[in-house]
């Protein structure tokens, strides 16, 4: 007998997304909806591929609701799958454990929230399963939940429901951390596992543990094709497991290295076939994509990194803005499809700086006074405080600028920047 089901996990319903409105061009709508739209197509997948269950692995909500219109949405889409016999399985974890959601909707009766007490099990005889689980109770689960767990139910293939760090993932805050060891140990079949917002198959089978992911990326950090596990099983085994791509809004970074680019024309000719490739798909290795259904109307928010060395150092020295418009323009050709969410200039001085600083003129000797104040941070902030004047009266939006606030790291940026700004005035007819 066939039974299929799907694992989702950090479903974080509703994020909200906080800061990316102020982007330039920001497409606030498609990004406010993308987790609702998300969810839908899950449900969507669930239907079209006729699959008896539907687990989520925690993280389900953000965080409490803001008003009642999140739960509504959750029970409007899981209505869906009641009208198609289709059973929901559910814990909690960090984000929305117990104590963290506030409001409350009536239980779904096709719906089952494992309880935090104690592990839950419910057996499914008639399909020969049986899922265990148990939901966070508080957002900070510091002890291994796993001695809770039932044990497996004999003849039965046996699915564990967890939200999890595991242990040593230092990403992540450490939350009911346990290990792949103690999870083999329970004889289950499947671990379906929450917390890890990258895919990962920990453990390919005895059993068969897997991350599914989020299911929809929520910032620039959050990166490539997100989903869903889709998991086949036939007489007690798993015949298939596979990711599918459910994201309706992409996350990228992409580097380009800007050497030997030397105008805004070389510029857009790099640029322009990145940007094809991004949107056909060409992510990158390690982005492992089973089915993607959303490929032709999906969203795509790129953080754009320009690096190496490139006279564009210069230009974009004496005119603070030029890059990150001139890969806005270039962005805009793609109708809408694209939206650069950022663009990082971490470009260096094509010109020899050694030399330069060597030189018996004024630009070597303001070279010189940049790498004293280098190699020694004191020196550094006296001349700082010196030149902006310490405690300088900035509005309230703006104090983290303020120069005591700033770090030793900040400062040596600025100063690199500045000295970036004098090499464009100062070299400009100084070849490399
Ligand atoms: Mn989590």
């Amino acid at each position: 007998m066939r039974w299929r089901f799907l694992h989702a996990a950090d479903l974080h319903l509703d994020s909200p997304l906080r800061g990316l409105d102020r982007h330039e061009g920001a497409p606030v709508e498609p990004l406010r909806s993308a987790t609702r739209r998300a969810l839908i197509a899950l449900v969507d997948l669930a239907i079209e591929r006729e699959v008896q269950a539907l687990l989520i692995a925690g993280d389900l909500y953000d965080g409490d609701w803001d008003d009642f219109r999140t739960g509504l949405f959750f029970h409007q889409q899981m209505n869906r799958l009641a009208s198609r016999d289709i059973r929901v399985f559910i814990v909690r974890g960090n984000h929305d454990a117990e104590s963290r959601i506030t409001r409350q909707l009536p239980p779904m009766a096709h719906v089952h929230v494992f309880e935090s007490r104690r592990g839950g099990t419910v057996d499914l005889p008639d399909s020969g399963v049986a899922i265990h689980g148990r939901s966070f109770s508080k957002p900070a689960v510091t002890e291994d939940l796993l001695p809770g767990y039932p044990p497996p139910v004999p003849g039965r293939f046996n699915i564990g429901l967890l939200h999890t760090s595991l242990t040593g993932n230092p990403d992540h805050d450490p939350y009911a951390p346990t290990t792949e060891a103690r999870l083999i140990a329970t004889g289950y079949d499947y671990w379906a596992l929450g917390h890890i917002h990258q895919r990962q198959v920990v453990r390919e089978s005895s059993p068969c543990i897997v991350y599914p992911g989020n299911l929809q990326g929520r910032h620039a950090r959050e990166t490539g094709p997100k989903g869903c596990e889709l998991v086949e099983i036939e007489h007690g085994r798993i015949v298939r497991h596979e990711p599918v791509v459910l994201d309706v809004l992409r996350w990228h970074r992409l580097a380009l290295d800007l050497g030997g680019i030397d105008d805004l024309e070389a510029l857009a000719r790099r640029i322009d076939p990145a940007f094809e490739a991004l949107l056909a798909g060409e992510t990158g290795p390690g982005c492992a994509v089973g089915v993607d259904a959303g490929a032709a109307s999906r969203l795509h928010c790129v953080r754009v990194v320009l690096c190496g060395r490139s006279r564009l150092h210069g230009a974009e020295a004496a005119q603070p803005g030029l890059l990150e418009a001139a890969v806005r323009a270039q962005a805009l050709q793609q109708a809408g499809r694209l939206w650069i969410e950022q663009v990082r200039v971490e470009l260096a001085s094509p010109l020899d700086r050694g030399a330069l600083a060597a030189r018996d003129d004024a630009l070597g000797e303001v070279l010189r006074e940049v790498d004293r104040l280098l190699a020694d941070p004191q020196a550094l902030r006296t001349w700082a405080e010196a030149a902006l004047g310490a405690g300088a009266n900035l509005p309230a939006e703006l104090a983290d600028l303020r120069p005591e606030r700033l770090d030793e790291a900040s400062w040596r940026a600025l100063l690199r920047d500045a000295e970036a700004m004098v090499l464009a005035q100062l070299g400009r007819d100084l070849t490399t």
